[in-house]
């Protein structure tokens, strides 16, 4: 059994339209541990650290505008492959071909826009787990 960590967002959208208790509800009921959660206002550092990887598309402005723009909910989750897992929960990035059934394609919507909007972030790999988890809760590292 391989278990592991993943940082997950609740982006602005997801705050202002009341879907946390939905979407950590299908978390849960698919079994993965909680292991922190908080509500916050991100900061600009916080949120240029870990969007470091878009720096320079046209989108990263805007994204980084609109993470800080209101609270976001982040959480550290825990379980048997749980950065794949959370991926699939997710759905792909445009919500409105996202899959039925995942988070985005039942719940997003808003895509046209200069930043998608669309409800979660989940790490991609190991690596950026690890990194994103030290940047969001430093006390876990
Ligand atoms: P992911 O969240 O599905 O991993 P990434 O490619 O890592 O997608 O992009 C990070 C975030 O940037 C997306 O979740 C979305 O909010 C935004 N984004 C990605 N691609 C575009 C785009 O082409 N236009 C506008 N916003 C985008
Ligand atoms: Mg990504």
């Amino acid at each position: 059994m391989t278990t592991e960590r993943t940082l997950i967002l609740l982006k602005p959208d997801a705050v202002q339209r009341s879907l946390r208790g939905e979407i950590l509800r299908r978390i849960e009921a698919k079994g993965y541990g909680i292991v922190a959660l908080s509500q916050r206002l991100a900061t600009e550092d916080v949120l240029a650290a870990h969007y470091a990887e878009h720096e320079g598309k046209p989108f990263y402005a805007p994204l980084v505008e609109y993470m800080g723009s209101a609270p976001v909910v982040a959480i550290v989750a825990e379980g048997e492959r749980v950065i794949e897992g959370f991926r699939s929960l997710a759905g792909t990035t445009d919500p409105t071909v996202a899959a039925p059934g995942t988070i985005r394609g039942d719940l997003g919507r808003q895509w046209d826009l200069p930043v998608i909007q669309n409800l979660v972030h989940g790490s991609d790999s190991p690596e950026s787990a690890a990194r994103e988890i030290g940047i969001w809760f430093p006390e876990l590292g």
